[in-house]
């Protein structure tokens, strides 16, 4: 049986969508013990063990230093070879799970327009939603710098753009019927939007649609694990700073000791501003 190593920070939004959308095209599925079985749970075609990095510096990082010379998260070993990008691994996951798992159609659909469709928002949320999402929200939380207009304004054009013109039909799903890799990571990019305490004014599609697939089978047993807390130390941060005599900037330290700890340090590769000050492109129309 093909043996798979996802080595992933439970905390990070790609790492979440990737773990999500595994737990979803599983036939058995341990989310808490990081166990994923595809094809027949009695002899299953492939196997995904779970294992947890501490980016700073601590349990596994070397292992995956030696795997990805980029070092990010997620990564997927493969028997082929490692593969890292967590669209990419979705992609990769979905295929593996098709022959087996005819639900797992769903998440990657086999027609050609649709299909394009979910490659069309993958590659828009890489380059340009995750982007302003990650302008406005990585400087706050870790160095407590508020985000500029424009980095605000950028963020709000993308946000609009799902909500005017990918959602306003009333679509459940970022694609019609059903959920797609397209719909678990943007809305799990969107999630870091909690983190810094952001929020988006009129835009009713999204909100409906973030409402579902919060609402979706397993999505809170996902977020649990190590995001939801980190939500709590952000607001708690955030309030102290807020305090009167307060001289701190609003940063969060993930305890050193917990191994599933979100990096303190902004991702290196994600999101890739070309200028500290320059918002993200246009939304695509
Ligand atoms: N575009 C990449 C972004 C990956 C990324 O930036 N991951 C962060 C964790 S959220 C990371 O590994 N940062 C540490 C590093 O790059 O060394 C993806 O979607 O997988």
């Amino acid at each position: 049986m093909p043996k798979h190593t996802l080595y992933l920070s439970r905390g990070s939004a790609p790492c979440r969508a990737v773990l999500y959308h595994l737990s979803r095209i599983s036939t058995k599925s341990v989310v808490t013990e990081g166990l994923f079985l595809i094809g027949d749970v009695a002899k299953p075609t492939a196997e995904i063990q779970i294992v947890d990095v501490d980016l700073n510096g601590g349990a596994h990082v070397e292992v995956l230093q030696g795997i990805n010379p980029l070092h990010c998260l997620p990564t997927l070993e493969t028997p082929f070879g490692p593969l890292w990008e967590s669209r990419a691994v979705m992609l990769y996951l979905a295929e593996l799970a098709q022959t087996e798992n005819p639900d797992a159609w769903t998440f990657y659909p086999r027609k050609l327009y649709q299909r394009a469709t979910v490659n069309r928002l993958l590659d828009w949320d890489q380059g340009t939603m995750y982007r302003a999402i990650g302008e406005a929200v990585y400087p706050l939380v870790f160095q407590g710098e508020e985000p500029s207009d424009m980095k605000l304004a950028a963020l709000a054009k993308v946000v609009t753009h799902l909500d005017e013109n990918e959602l306003s039909d009333g679509r459940p799903y970022l694609t019609g019927h059903d959920m797609t890799v397209a719909d678990i990571s943007i809305a799990m990019g969107l999630s870091m939007l909690r983190l810094a305490g952001l929020e988006v004014d009129d835009v009713p599609h999204c909100e409906s649609w973030l409402a579902r697939m919060n609402q979706s089978p397993g999505w809170a047993e996902v977020n649990a694990f190590a995001f939801d807390a980190w939500v709590e130390r952000a607001k708690a941060a955030r309030a102290a700073a807020d305090e009167p005599d307060s001289d701190e900037p609003p940063t969060t330290e993930p305890p050193e000791s917990d191994p599933t700890a979100t990096p303190t340090e902004p991702p290196a590769k994600e999101p890739e501003p070309d200028a500290p000050e320059s918002p993200a492109p246009a939304a695509a129309g």
